[in-house]
Formats: structure tokens, C-alpha cells, sequence
């Protein structure tokens, strides 16, 4: 049987009308296979119809996944207390014959399909299933990729709506030529708390080659939903194939003097203060974690995967975070994830404010003290606990970027590495190379050490993406050293470095970062002079004393300018040992990135 007669059967006939106005008998075969496969009691299918995402919505809270709160807009979702975060050991990229990567889990793709296959057998008996249609990148531009999401999980296609632009009738407009990417989730077997229950049986299976990803037994939002770390694995490997770049960068505007604008990419490994850079109150938003950039007609322009933010909670406060403070108090739609609930009101881990010693929490009943089955005492909070909001509601989001069919110039690129003694807090690199090796690919991020002034561990995480690596590390790095010959002008690459610290002190304020932004910017229009080093070019004493002046309003005096960008040479050294002996164990690396780290050596 055709599959469009195959679905006809399966739909009901207003849900079979809408997939039928999509002309794509490839989107009808896979719809029709996984329908049948999975074997929903009903289907619904979500056009951009704000009737069909109110239904979403409301199916929400009709099937428990999310509860209502005190204010208008707001619902919390759980997750099992044992599915809380990315499940890497259960994630794997299919390759033939399961050829190895240096850095995540391979399957052979026949026997990941099959077993996969046998998991997700039956498994929305009883159940409704979802049929998203949603973009990556802004609609009908050249950032567009159609993707379409079959979850059972109305908090996975709820979250969607939030953070993806809606894609049913982009995928009606481009029809057969859609190259789409598949998502097929099943949360599965649901406890009392509506969380999954069996989660030895969790898998996140990613096919490269039919740009699918299959993920079951989980809810936690960076296992299931689609468009965001799932596709992320795919979009590097189209990336590296087709000569672009798919990175987890946010995207911000720095306002340079006389209202000239400057778009900044920035990828920086967890807790190194990428979001605290991207939402800095007078710079402007326009993505915090994923960033498309594509050569055109010889410009590196930028554009955000995403609409919205999945974002941390913990520590969110409001003397330090007064916007996000502010809309998390205000009655836009948001879920939150996995935090404290009392009377109707959400509640995190160092929010600033005090806090119940009682209600409900990603572990259900929770009391001050309550400790879990291996003893540790349970927090208000998971420090995982997230909020998801669209990005319209922030008031210094730059709209008109985000939506921008040709994406924005960008005009500088950042990596921000955590370190106590090594990087100085801000420099750039003499060219595109120098920064693409010594800072992006050298990235490292320090764990922070129980007592103060200790040296912490470094993990290596190159460009900040290595949990997502799904191609060879040493092709990514070739693309990117390759993008150069692409572009007529390449974005200036500077590192950033906000940990530095002597004698057990730190030797930055939080906002200092908001100088360092300014003075890139002033760099990436050559307005003013640098000092050039053996690492790169940093700041002159006299240019950041008048930025602190102008942005903090704070003296700055020289011994602290000596202090921070003092040129900490053993360090150095050390860490060019230490990236080249990473490199060196992988096979594949361009010869060029030993080349570079031994000029910097010299
Ligand atoms: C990250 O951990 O980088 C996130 C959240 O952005 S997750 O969706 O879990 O990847
Ligand atoms: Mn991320």
C-alpha cells in the first residue's frame, strides 16, 4: 500500500488532511512506518495553528507532564530524579560497522537500528502521539533546515513551541525538496509522578546518514528534545561536510560607539560564563547556546538555531541576573524544570531570596535534610533545574537579528577557557589559524578545586563541543581552518578568561567581562592599538582604564592591569604540552595544528 493510503487508515480525517497538503512522499513513507511502529491510540498533528499549540499546551496538563503554577503562563515539569541531565553513556552516534571517535559512543548503525527498533515496538500503545513540523534557523532563509518531531511527550512538542520557529508551513512550501531531519521520541513507561520509568532501558541513537535521531525512555530535554542537542550532532556533521560551521556559541550584539553594532559568537565550556556573557543587561541577546555560521558571498554571518532559552536556574538572582529575574517573575509562558515548588511558586538553589523548607521537588516530597538513596542530602533544587522561555520576552533581545533571513555579520568570534594561572583575561589572535588552534581548539576548562589557589583539573573541550563531537575531532578542525578560504574577511578569534586568580583571590569582578566585550569590539573595527605578545595582542593599560571609566564607572589602576595580563610563560608552556600530547594520541589531526602550537612554543 502507498504510504499516503497507510496513513489514511491511521489518521483521523482532519489529522490526514494536513499531512496530505505536505506534497513529500518521503516525509508520508517515514510518517507511515513509525505510526505503524509505534502504534499510538491517536495522533495529532500540529500545524502553525496557535489553536494546534494551545492543544499541545493543554495536553500538557491534561496528561500530568506539567502542573499549573501560581501565575498566569507558568507550569513545572519533572523529570526522574535518575534523568536529570545528558545521558552520555546512553547516547550513540551509528556508524557502519561502528567504526570508533575519539570522544563519544559509536554503534554499528544495523544493530543500533535494530535494537532501537525493538525498544520503541508498540511502545505509544495507549497513548497519543504528536506530529511536530519545526525549523532550524529563521524560516526561508539560508539558514533553514525543516525538521519534524514525532514525540509522545506533550512537554517535549510544548518545549518546541517555545524554542523552535514553527515549520508546517515551511515544510508545505518546500515540499519535495525539503532535506528534513527526523526525530522520533518515546518517553515510555510513565511512573506516578509522570516521569520514565525505565531507564535501563534509555537510549539516545543518532544516524548520521538518514539524519534521524531516536531517543526513548527519557524525558530530560537534552536527550529529547529534537531540534536542540540531538540535532546539534547532525548539524556538525552537515556542517563539516558542506564547509559551514555548527556551533554551540551564543550570538550577541555589542554596541559599539555611535550606534554601530557588533556581532560577537561565543563558545565557552559549562560554568565559564557563556550565558552571563550573552545576557550582560547592556549588550543585546540573540542566542545563548547554538549558532549556525555560513560563508555568503564572501561574510561569515550568523544565525541563531533557536528561538529560545533552555537555560540554568540555579544561582539565578536578582541583583546579579536582574532580567532574567525579572521575566521569571513576570506571566510569559515558561516551563520550569525540576526546581522547588511551594503554594503554587517556584523555587531554586541560590536564587538570593529565602526559600521553604518544604514542598515539592525533583524528588518528590521534599524537606530540608531529605537525603537520597545514596545519602546525600537533597537540594531545594536540582542544579540542573532549567527554565524555558522564549525569547521575545527578553527585553534587550535583538529581534530583528534573530530573525533575520541572512543572519548578521559576524564580526568577532570568543572562546572562553576557566584557569587560575595560564590565559590572560582577554586577547586576540594574530589571524584566523592562531585563533582557531591556540584558542578554540586548545579550550580547556578547569574543575574547580575544593580549596582555593589549589590547581583544579582541566578537562580538555575544544570549542566548548566535545560532548557533541559526532565526526572525527581532527575533520572538524580541518573545516574550520578551511572556512578561512571561504570568506574574503574572517571574524577576529579572541579568548577570553574571567577565572584568573593569586594568591587564593580572584583577580576579576564578575562585570569586568563587560569591559572586555567593548574593548573586542573597538579591536574588530581596528579603533584601537594592542601590545603584541607571543600569544596574541592584548589590551594597552590606557584604553581599558578609559573603558572601565565609561563602562563601570570604576578607576582601574595599573598594578591590577600588570597583574591580569602579565604573559605567565611556565603556564603557558605547560598547557601547549598538554593540548599538543592531547593531539598527538589522535590520528587524522592536520599537521597545521602542531605547526601552530609550536610557533607559539617558540
Ligand atoms: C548544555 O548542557 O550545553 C545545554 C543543555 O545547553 S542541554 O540541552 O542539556 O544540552
Ligand atoms: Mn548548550
Amino acid at each position: 500500500m502507498e504510504p499516503l493510503e497507510r496513513l489514511e487508515k491511521l489518521l483521523d480525517g482532519e489529522q490526514f488532511e494536513k499531512i496530505k497538503s505536505i506534497d513529500n512522499p518521503e516525509l508520508h513513507a517515514f510518517l507511515a512506518e513509525w505510526i505503524e511502529w509505534l502504534e499510538p491510540d491517536r495522533v495529532f498533528v500540529c500545524t502553525d495553528s496557535p489553536e494546534d499549540e494551545a492543544y499541545v499546551k493543554w495536553k500538557a496538563l491534561y496528561y500530568g507532564e506539567e502542573k499549573m503554577l501560581e501565575m498566569p503562563n507558568h507550569t513545572v515539569h519533572y523529570d526522574n530524579y535518575y534523568d536529570q541531565a545528558r545521558d552520555k553513556a546512553n547516547t550513540a552516534i551509528l556508524t557502519p560497522g561502528g567504526k570508533p571517535l575519539p570522544y563519544l559512543n559509536t554503534k554499528d548503525r544495523e544493530e543500533g537500528l535494530k535494537e532501537i527498533r525493538e525498544l520503541m515496538k508498540g511502545i505509544m500503545k495507549g497513548k497519543e502521539l504528536f506530529v511536530c513540523f519545526f525549523v532550524l534557523g529563521p524560516r526561508n532563509s539560508i539558514f533553514t533546515i525543516p525538521a519534524v518531531q514525532l514525540t509522545d511527550s506533550a512537554y517535549v512538542a510544548h518545549s518546541e513551541f517555545i524554542l523552535y520557529r514553527k515549520g508546517y508551513e515551511e515544510f508545505k512550501r518546500l515540499g519535495r525538496s525539503a532535506r528534513f531531519f527526523r526525530f522520533v521520541h518515546s518517553e515510555g513507561e510513565l511512573d506516578e509522578r509522570k516521569t520514565s520509568k525505565n531507564l535501563d532501558k534509555r537510549r539516545v541513537y543518532i544516524d548520521l546518514e538518514d539524519e534521524t535521531v531516536y531517543s526513548v525512555n527519557t524525558q530530560y530535554g537534552g536527550n529529547t528534545i529534537g531540534l536542540k542537542k540531538p540535532a546539534f550532532r547532525l548539524t556538525i556533521a552537515r556542517a563539516v561536510n558542506e564547509g559551514w560551521l555548527s556551533e554551540h556559541m551564543f550570538l550577541m550584539r555589542v554596541n559599539g560607539p555611535h550606534g554601530r553594532k557588533t556581532y560577537f559568537t561565543g563558545a565557552y565550556p559549562s560554568m565559564c560564563g557563556k550565558t552571563s556573557t550573552a545576557m550582560i543587561s547592556w549588550e543585546n541577546i540573540v542566542g545563548d547556546d547554538l549558532t549556525f555560521i555560513l560563508p555568503v558571498n564572501g561574510v561569515a554571518r550568523g544565525a541563531n538555531v533557536e528561538k529560545g532559552v533552555f537555560g540554568i536556574i540555579q544561582g539565578v538572582n536578582p541583583e546579579d541576573d536582574p532580567i532574567i529575574w525579572e521575566i521569571l517573575h513576570s506571566p510569559v509562558e515558561i516551563i520550569f524544570s525540576n526546581v522547588l515548588v511551594k503554594d503554587g511558586k517556584p523555587y531554586w538553589n541560590d536564587m538570593g531570596v529565602p526559600i521553604p523548607d518544604e514542598g515539592e521537588n525533583h524528588s518528590g516530597k521534599w524537606w530540608k535534610g531529605k537525603k537520597d538513596a545514596e545519602g546525600n542530602e537533597i537540594p531545594p533544587s536540582h542544579k540542573n533545574a532549567r527554565f524555558t522561555v522564549s525569547l521575545e520576552h527578553f527585553p534587550n533581545a535583538d529581534l530583528e537579528a534573530l530573525e533575520s533571513p541572512c543572519g548578521v555579520e559576524v564580526g568577532g568570534m570568543i572562546f572562553g577557557g576557566r584557569d587560575a594561572d595560564t590565559w590572560p583575561p582577554v586577547r586576540e589572535a594574530f589571524n584566523w589559524r592562531h585563533g582557531v588552534i591556540t584558542m578554540g581548539a586548545a579550550l580547556e576548562s578547569e574543575t574547580t578545586a575544593a580549596t582555593l589557589g589549589k590547581e583544579g583539573v582541566r578537562a580538555f573541550n575544544p570549542m566548548a563541543i566535545l560532548d557533541f563531537m559526532s565526526v572525527h575531532l581532527g575533520d572538524y578542525i580541518r573545516n574550520y581552518l578551511d572556512f578561512e578560504k571561504r570568506v574574503k574577511k574572517t571574524p577576529k578569534i579572541f579568548a577570553v578568561n574571567y577565572f584568573l586568580r593569586e594568591n587564593g583571590k580572584w583577580l576579576n569582578h564578575k562585570l569586568d567581562k563587560g569591559v572586555w566585550l567593548k574593548w573586542m569590539e573597538l579591536r574588530v573595527h581596528g579603533d584601537v592599538d594592542a601590545i603584541e605578545t607571543p600569544i596574541g595582542y592584548i589590551p594597552k593599560y590606557e584604553d581599558l582604564a578609559r573603558l572601565f571609566r565609561e563602562v563601570l564607572n570604576k578607576e582601574y589602576t595599573r598594578e591590577d592591569y600588570e597583574m591580569q595580563f602579565k604573559i605567565r610563560v611556565p603556564e603557558l608552556l605547560a598547557k601547549i604540552d598538554r593540548i599538543e600530547g592531547i593531539y598527538r594520541k589522535l590520528d587524522n589531526v592536520p599537521e597545521e595544528l602542531f605547526q601552530i602550537l609550536e610557533e607559539e612554543r617558540r
